[in-house]
């Protein structure tokens, strides 16, 4: 028996639509419940190998000097790929920790850039709700209707700091050894001042990723040393390397200069002021800049700096940022539950 043509094609369409939805919901019931399984697994904290002695602050591994490829050629924001002399550092080992986070917070009694509310006269456009301390967290999407847009999955949450990450009701405890997240530029100065350090330039930071190595042609794949996103951005996250959200630092083998999560886990902020390609040089930061201060000239975007290394959520469809040269914008004073940092220094080596 043939059905009217008009009508066969209806039905047709009618049963690819329903094996279709059918399947999305399989999909996503499978990746729920295999996400669970392996968050009951993840560990709170990994070991750290002891350090030789010989750095001037605990935590620290020296970086030696040498000339850089900086950029890469995935993204248009990473080219020209350019030459660059780094000089030796030292560098903290991990991200900067919950743990290491509070001391400094105990210490000095900061209160972090979300714990603020925002300045209407900065952000005039803002809604009310957005001007309410808080940040911009990352939450599974449920309805991907709205084709691919961010706003499906980054939510500006009131009550969201670095002591409760996902907003309120959520919090830190038992996550000591988890990166600090929900930071900006600002903050991350306080710290590095604190502690007697300095943030390090986007040339010292690839450098550092790419193991002092002058590699002319990365690396593209996906690493599997690295807490990213396996499977389908933002649906589908098959949790292959043990982590469905955020990682405790040192969980990963570090790279040849014993440096954890340079790439995944959080994205880390570089004290460079963020330009659109490297075509347009940031300048020299030599000096601690209070954030407000650095605008470079020839810089387009100001109040943005460069952040490194990917996240947790990058994965091979949405964000192929798990490479030392890519690169990201970020603004100066919004805080995301992706995004941490770690310090430098500046001095003589072992
Ligand atoms: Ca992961």
């Amino acid at each position: 028996m043939r059905l009217p043509r008009g009508l066969g094609t209806k039905r047709r369409w009618l049963g690819l639509l329903m094996v279709s939805i059918l399947a999305s919901a399989a999909w996503l019931l499978w990746s729920e419940k295999h996400s669970e399984r392996h968050l009951r697994q993840e560990p709170l904290s990994c070991k750290l190998p002891p350090l030789p002695g010989n750095a001037p602050l605990p935590g620290m591994v020296w970086v030696p000097g040498g000339s850089l490829a900086l950029g890469d050629t995935v993204y248009a924001e990473e080219s020209p790929v350019r030459q660059v002399p780094v000089a030796g550092f030292w560098l903290d080992r991990t991200e900067v920790t919950n743990d290491e986070f509070a001391a400094f917070v105990q210490a000095s009694a900061y209160v972090t850039v979300a714990e603020r509310a925002v300045d209407a006269a900065k952000h005039p456009e803002l809604p009310p709700a957005m001007r309410l301390p808080g940040a911009v967290v990352f939450v599974s999407p449920t309805d991907l209707s709205g084709r691919g847009s961010p706003t499906q999955w980054w939510r500006y949450v009131a009550g969201a700091d670095w002591r409760h990450p996902g907003g309120p009701g959520t919090s830190i405890a038992g996550r000591g050894a988890f990166p600090v997240v929900n930071v900006t530029i600002e903050d991350a100065w306080a710290y590095a001042r604190w502690k007697g350090t300095t943030l390090p330039t986007e040339a010292q930071w690839e450098w550092a990723a790419r193991g002092a190595k002058n590699q002319a042609l990365p690396d593209h794949e996906q690493p599997t040393q690295a807490n990213t996103w396996q499977g389908l951005f933002p649906v589908a996250n098959s949790v292959k390397d043990g982590f469905l959200g955020l990682a405790p630092v040192a969980c990963f083998a570090p790279n040849a200069l014993g440096l954890f999560d340079m790439i995944g886990n959080v994205w880390e902020l570089t004290r460079d002021v963020y330009t659109p390609s490297h075509a347009v040089l940031a300048p020299a930061p030599l000096e601690d800049q209070a954030p407000s201060a650095a605008r470079p000239s020839g810089a387009v975007s100001v109040g943005q700096r460069v952040i490194k290394g990917g996240s947790f959520l990058c994965a091979p469809n949405y964000c192929m940022r798990y490479r030392a040269g890519a690169r990201q914008a970020q603004d100066d004073d919004l805080a995301v539950s992706h995004l941490g940092f770690r310090t430098a220094l500046v001095a003589p080596g072992p």
